[in-house]
Order: structure tokens, then sequence, then C-alpha cells
């Protein structure tokens, strides 16, 4: 296995809107970013990953760029760029950006132009097509609800969008619209920063046929449909031969529909694409047959074997992404921990999974304070388009919206995107006015300022586990062996390599156990564990406790 960087590093994502407001707009921006670095680095991360910050005009916050050699004035324009990079640079960290290239807004000047006439030399840059039956081309439905077809008058065409109406598809056929693309990528390198998150990269491909394929199931749909078209490896090779392999950067792809038979393909090092990927398995475990909003109670058998099976399928090839929530998801505390009674000890035990499995690991802003989900009382506070069309769309459909709302209060992207809670103060010390999203009213007893200086917090629990992984490179690199993968509430594995042996044993439950699963205790040690208090039994575990023991 060869070492890099990036296998090695842990990476912090950041909602820029959400982080700190030093503007007084309600919104967050770089001086704010610039502003808490130091919590940034003093978290002992190597990587800022920042979601998308460049012009746009919001429809999906950022995800629809309207030109992607801007950054928004909204987060303080260039010259807040520059001196943010150079700031991480400084503390020796990393800045990695992201990048939407499946689609763009529909104010970008490629698609204003596109839209203009059939003979525009960017009419090819989008994917147009004439209506069918007095209807769009076909029935697909869009991500975020509704036709994925939007029609045009001008031109009297429908355009494909996989998301918004204003988030038009690239047509990556068009070798000049990969052309751009690569331009864009350079661009950035050129400007020093040091890799790209490729936001829903499986998608760029669009599938042989797809203008005539009709459909029954939404979910059925992503997989067999949309994602990893045929072209897919082609571009994303062509990509890293133009591009990617000139600088000493990382990537990692998000897309829904990358599994575990095409995953492996993607990051497959001798292949040349890209470094890494963010499947999202474990990510929709709680989708029931209507997608995320009919939600059904985790597997937590489920959710283990998927860890499994993914390290089993990259241990030799590739390398993986280890997340437990993003901007676009409820909070991991909210949805694999127990954020009541069990709220600190629960988000120190995901902090403990995520920090000692093989592959990159990823936190979300928030997570290191044990941010959890939020419950608004109505759906006028909610801001994401998805949560809303969700809304919108249940109504439509005759569902009881009260229940809907509790839906909402568990799966809605902004659950994620709530302010950071930096302090007791007003707005949570993110922001001195109006808030873009409100605050969640627990900030008040999960900030910054209040764990800082406790030795028990989840935020020192933070510092001390990325300390802990970085002094045991067998935790990035080492051998992966789950035990007992039956157990109903225990999730226990094994690290290892020439030198360390170590055994790390989760109690997801609200019940104390004892596991031993016939190992003897004499001839561990313990090492860490997310309590103050532990037994003298070392396979006695309190409710939402881990231990990770060193083989003696
Ligand atoms: O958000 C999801 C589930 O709630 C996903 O289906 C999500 O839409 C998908 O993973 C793609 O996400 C990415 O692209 C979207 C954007 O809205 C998300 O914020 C982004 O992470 C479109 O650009």
């Amino acid at each position: 296995m060869k070492k890099t960087w990036w296998k090695e590093s842990v990476v912090y994502q950041i909602y820029p809107r959400s982080f700190k407001d030093t503007t007084g707009n309600g919104i967050g921006d770089m001086y704010g970013i610039i502003e808490k670095l130091d919590h940034i680095k003093s978290l002992g991360v190597d990587v800022i990953w920042l979601c998308p910050i460049y012009e746009s005009p919001n429809d999906d916050n950022g995800y629809d760029i309207s030109n992607y050699k801007k950054i928004s004035d909204d987060f303080g324009g260039h010259k807040a760029f520059d001196q943010l990079l150079k700031k991480i640079h400084q503390k020796g960290l990393k800045l990695v950006m992201d990048l939407v290239a499946n689609h763009t807004s529909d104010e970008h000047y490629w698609f204003t132009e596109s839209k203009k006439s059939k003979a525009n030399p960017y009419r090819d840059y989008y994917i147009w097509k004439d209506g069918k039956n007095g209807g769009p081309p076909n029935n697909w439905e869009s991500f975020f609800n509704g036709s994925t077809w939007q029609y045009d008058e001008t031109t009297q065409q429908y355009y494909l969008h996989y998301f918004t109406k204003k988030q038009p598809d690239l047509n990556w056929e068009n070798p000049k619209v990969r052309k751009e693309i690569f331009d864009i990528l350079e661009y950035w390198f050129e400007k020093g920063i040091d890799g790209f998150r490729m936001d829903v990269i499986s998608l760029i491909s669009k599938p042989d046929g797809y203008l005539d394929t009709e459909f029954e199931k939404f979910q059925d749909t992503i997989i067999n449909y949309y994602a990893n078209g045929p072209k897919i490896h082609e571009y994303l090779n062509e990509m890293n031969r133009e591009v990617l392999s000139k600088y000493d950067i990382m990537t990692v792809g998000e897309g829904p529909g990358i599994d575990l038979k095409n995953g492996p393909l993607y990051v497959d090092s001798s292949r040349e694409e890209l470094n890494m990927v963010f499947h999202f398995d474990h990510m929709f475990i709680d989708c029931g047959s209507g997608g995320k909003y009919d939600p059904v109670p985790f597997d937590f058998k489920t959710f283990k074997a998927i860890f499994n099976e993914w390290d089993e399928a990259l241990k030799n090839k590739g390398w993986g992404s280890i997340f437990l929530g993003n901007h676009d998801f409820s909070r991991m505390v909210s949805r694999f921990g127990n954020d009541k009674e069990y709220r600190v000890a629960s988000s120190k035990l995901l902090a403990a999974l995520l920090l000692t499995l093989r592959g990159t690991v990823y936190i979300y802003q928030g997570d290191e304070i044990g941010m959890t989900n939020v419950a608004y009382e109505s759906i006028d506070d909610y801001n994401d388009v998805e949560t809303v069309n969700a809304w919108k769309a249940a109504e439509n459909s005759g569902q009881d919206m009260d229940h809907f709302l509790t839906v909402v209060h568990s799966q809605s992207r902004d659950n994620a995107r709530t302010p950071m809670q930096w302090n007791s103060e007003l707005n949570s010390g993110f922001s001195k006015e109006k808030p873009w999203l409100k605050v969640n009213p627990n900030y008040k007893n999960a900030n910054v300022a209040l764990q800082e200086n406790d030795p028990h917090s989840i935020l020192n629990f933070y510092r001390d586990m990325i300390a802990f992984r970085k002094a045991n490179q067998t935790f990035v690199y080492g051998e992966y062996e789950c035990l007992d993968v039956k157990h109903s509430s225990i999730y226990a594995y094994k690290r290892w390599d020439d030198t360390n042996e170590f055994l790390v044993i989760h109690n997801f439950g609200d019940t104390p156990i004892t596991w031993s699963n016939n190992l003897n205790q004499n001839q561990y040690q313990l090492l860490k564990s997310n309590l103050s208090e532990n037994r003298q039994n070392h396979f006695e575990l309190a409710p939402w406790q881990t231990k990770i023991l060193e083989v003696l």
C-alpha cells in the first residue's frame, strides 16, 4: 500500500453559509473561517473541505454555480479567498474545494447563451430535447421532485435537470464542455488549492438510450439509470490524464449510485481516475420504499456489514472515505447515536469509530461539539430546496402534514445546516444579525466555548482521538477485521500491522453490556475510552462506551 498525505489526512468539512458571519449579513463568510482557523487547527486535522463558495443565485445554496472562477461576494469575494488560502497554508493545513460539474446554474453564461437558439455555439453544452405527446421527453423524476425536464419557450424544447430546474445538466458528451471543466480545475490548482471534492460525479455520463427510457421506481432509477453511465470512467480517466495527474492534490468523488461493484473502479489507483469516493450505502440505510422522506429504523447489523464490505472491496486497490455525516443528511449523533441522554457519550463513540477505521476520515463541522438535529415548528422555517419540494409533494399527495413535519424533523438537510454553535451568546456567536437559518435552540448546552476547557468535553475527545490516530498509523493503513458481526449492539474490530494490534469495541446501546467473544481480557491493555469511569474488566461496557485496547 503506497503511503500518501491524503490517506493519512483527517478532513474537516465546512458549510460556509453556516460557519461564522463577520459582515453581519446573516451568512457565514471567509473572514469568519479565517477567524476560526485556530479552532480548526486545534483539532489536529490536516485538510479543510469547503462546500461551494462560487458566484451562485443559491437555488441550492451554491450547488448551482453561475461563475466557476468567481468567488461569491456573499462570502467575501476573491480578496477574502486569497487571504484564506494563504492563512490555511501558513497554518500547515490544506484546502479542498467543491467542484459541481454535473450541472451549472441556469444563470451561468453558458446556459443563458444555450437557451437563446438551437444554433447557438453553447447549445450543445446542455441536453435539449423535443417533448413527446404534448409533455416532456420521458417521465424521469428529479432528485428534488418533479420532472427532470423543463420546457423553454424560446426554442420550444426541454432541457434536462437531475436537480432543480435552475440546475441544468451539462452535456459531457461535448468535448468542449470537458475542456471547460478541465480548465476550471487547472485554474484553481494554479491558484494553489490542494484538491477537489466532486459533486455527483457519478451522474455526469448520461445512460445510453436514457431519453427513451421510462421508469417506475425512483430508488431503482438512480442506480439503474442515472448513475455510472457508460462513459464515466472514460471521462474521469481523461480528467486525470489532462489535469489531475499534473498536481500533488487529492480528489474525492461524490455519488449516489456508487456501490460495491462499481465503487472500486473509480478509485483503483492503476485505473488513474479518482483517489476516493463517497458512497452512500450507510447514509441511505434508513430510506424506506418511498425514499429518504419515508424513513425506516436503521438496521445495526447492516450498518456494520456496509463498513466491512467496503473495507474488503478497497483494501488492495484504491482507498476509502470514512464519514457519518455531511451537509446533506441529519446530524450523525441524531441518526446513529442517542442525542438525548447519551449525547456526549454517543458523539464521542462515533468520533472514535470514525478515527479508528481504515480510510481518510471526514469530520463535518459541528460534530466535534455534538451538534444535533433541529425541530423547527413550521415548514416556513426550513430553507433547503429538497425539504421544501418534498413538503409540497407530500401535500399534493394528501399526506398527513402533522406527521410529515416529524419526518422533516428527522430527515431534512437543514438539520446539518443550522449555524455553528460557537458560544452561549446571541445567535450562538455565529452572527450579530439574524442568521439565514435559525440557530438550534440547544446551543447553550452544546457550543465550542463551553467545551473548550472541559477535559471531558466532546471537543477535547476529538482532539485527543485525532492525535491518537496520528500517533498510531496502524489505524490508517493497518488491516481491519470485524468480530462478532451478528451482534446486535456491539461493533468490535481488530486493527493491526507488523508492529501493533488493537481491539476496538463500541457499545451502540443504552444498556451496559459485557462482551468478550471468548477473548482473554488479561491479554489486553486499555489505551482509550470515551468515558472517564472504566470498569476493571475490559469487556464490560457502559451505554455508548468505546474502549480501545492494545494486545499485550
Ligand atoms: O441530499 C441527498 C439526500 O438527501 C442526496 O440525494 C444528494 O442530493 C446527493 O447526494 C447529491 O448531493 C450533492 O449534489 C446536490 C446538492 O444539492 C447537494 O448538496 C450535494 O452534496 C446537487 O448539486
